[in-house]
């Protein structure tokens, strides 16, 4: 079967739904379809700026509205950048994603900075990704004159519980950032959190938006909840690993052509839990070599322990830019 853009709400439930085998073995029959199976593609998060946000995502330990661990720090210099950047494709690292806690992108001298970063790390042969809270449609081109990759801004939730989570912007403003970026050849990242205490319809809701975007975005991450201490969100109960597997399959099922990726939350899980993932359709994981995310608050596996687990399971990183050439063909299946 083909991509489909056109999804309705009961039959993504539906598929949630299935019981919970018959599920796997449909969303791995998907994946190796339109992917490699043997392949993970390994990313490295950098925060090139961090804390000091003034939107106010109640899961976020970024928020300048809440009292966590995270201090406010100045932009990163590029050479540290590209020093962090080294390290990663060293590794074996295809995919760099720089984010920063910024409500909006402005066009000042930081903007700049961020453009030279994406030049220089994208002539490394690594593929940048940004996220930079929201974007105008001319900030889009500069970025994708710069080389940029992809761009990540997730909608984490459906629409109608979004206000619950989140004040400081709409929905509509996530879709209409996500539509400036679509006016360039930057690819999309754009996914979700679970364990914001959002409903089984919300995560449906989710799915549904994102896989009736066309083209779908060609990266979904599925974030699990950190609860950060400071937060509205830090007594959030733990997602069970049935419901993370659930969603990573039946995002596979309806964007069979998009990256999933186990992104927040994986440090959380066994690696035989995470096995279950990548057999549901994840193909993407965070790997970093300060045991974090973005930040201290959310613990990430470090690359050695990656190395060891991919290579346990026969599984290969995916070199860069390996989806280029597969993308327009995937198009017309
Ligand atoms: N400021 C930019 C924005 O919001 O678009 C980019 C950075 S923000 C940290 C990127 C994404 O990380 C969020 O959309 C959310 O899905 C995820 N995230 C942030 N804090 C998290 C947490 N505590 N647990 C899980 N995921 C989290
Ligand atoms: C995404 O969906 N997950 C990544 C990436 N996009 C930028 C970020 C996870 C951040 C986890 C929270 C933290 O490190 O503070
Ligand atoms: Fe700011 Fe992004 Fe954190 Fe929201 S998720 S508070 S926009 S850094």
């Amino acid at each position: 079967m083909g991509i489909r853009y056109d999804w309705q709400k009961d039959e993504i439930l539906d598929i949630y739904n299935t019981p919970f085998l018959e599920l796997v073995y449909q969303a791995a029959s998907v994946h190796r379809q339109f992917h490699n199976p043997q392949q993970i593609q390994v990313c490295k998060l950098i925060s090139i700026k961090t804390g000091g946000c003034p939107e106010d995502c109640g899961y976020c330990a970024q928020s300048a509205r809440y009292q966590t661990q995270v201090k406010p720090e100045a932009l990163l210099e590029k050479e540290t950048v590209l020093n962090i950047a080294q390290k990663a494709k060293e590794t074996g690292v295809s995919r760099v994603c720089m984010g920063a806690a910024w409500r909006e992108v402005r066009d000042n001298s930081q903007f700049d900075q961020v453009l030279d970063m994406v030049k220089d790390v994208t002539s490394m042969g690594l593929e940048v990704c940004c996220t930079l809270g929201m974007l105008s449609e001319n900030q889009a081109k500069r970025l994708e004159d710069a080389g940029l990759y992809a761009y990540n801004h997730n909608l984490d939730t459906s629409p109608e519980y979004y206000s619950t989570v989140i004040s400081t912007r709409t929905y509509s403003d996530r879709l209409n950032t996500i539509e400036n970026v679509r006016q360039t050849n930057v690819t999309v990242c754009s996914g979700g959190i679970l364990g914001l205490g959002e409903s089984v319809a919300d995560r449906i809701g989710m799915l549904h938006t994102l896989s009736n975007l066309q083209p779908h975005p060609e990266s979904v991450p599925i974030n699990i909840l950190s609860q950060v201490e400071g937060t509205p969100l830090a007594d959030q109960p733990e997602v069970p690993i049935w419901d993370v597997v659930r969603m990573i399959a039946t995002a596979r099922i309806v964007m069979p052509g998009s990256d999933v990726r186990l992104s927040a939350g994986r440090a959380k899980l066994s690696q035989v839990e995470q096995a279950l993932c990548f057999m549901a359709g994840a193909n993407s994981i965070f790997s970093s070599d300060d045991n974090k995310m973005l930040t201290v608050t959310t613990p990430c596996p470090d690359y050695d322990a990656d190395a060891q687990m991919l290579n346990m399971l026969g599984l290969e990183m995916r070199p860069p830019f390996e989806k280029q050439q597969k993308k327009p063909n995937l198009m017309n299946v």
